[in-house]
């Protein structure tokens, strides 16, 4: 018994340092204290655009083809925002190894994200929100949150 309650241990503290799926509400709490006015954006703008790249699992990973990778809750890419030591003429915008927006400390992807927005003046770097959020009522991704 004593040893499963280990084994259970381990998994339970691996899975939480290796990153997780949020829930949306758990989101929706992070989006309102520290992401809602940021960039003209709402807390619901970044729900959406959190849903729709990577429903929120902060250990996601997307390549895009053989030229950068996107990672994370907010799917940041290699090529200008993070160091993952494999993409080429990456400029690492955040001063970031890719990984640590893979972890479940989520401030520095948070910090990293309004970078990114603050350049642009708002959420149109990401794919994800062009195509499913912008300009769309967003009322049901915070709602029953
Ligand atoms: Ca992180």
């Amino acid at each position: 018994m004593k040893v499963i309650l280990f084994l259970a241990l381990c998994l339970y503290l691996s899975y939480g340092s290796e990153g997780r799926k949020l829930s949306k509400c758990e989101f929706v709490k992070i989006a309102k204290s520290k992401l809602n006015g940021y960039a003209g954006s709402s807390a619901a703008d970044w729900v959406c655009l959190v849903q729709h790249e990577s429903n929120f699992e902060t250990t996601a990973i997307n390549h895009n083809g053989k030229q950068s990778t996107d990672y994370g809750l907010f799917q940041i890419n290699s090529k200008y925002w993070c160091h993952d030591g494999k993409t080429a003429r990456a400029t690492n915008g955040c001063g970031i190894e890719c990984s640590k927006l893979q972890d479940d400390n989520l401030e520095d992807d948070i910090q990293c994200a309004k970078k990114i927005a603050g350049q642009a003046k708002g959420l149109s770097p990401w794919m994800g929100w062009k195509s499913h959020c912008k300009g769309k009522n967003l009322a049901s991704y915070t709602s029953g949150c």
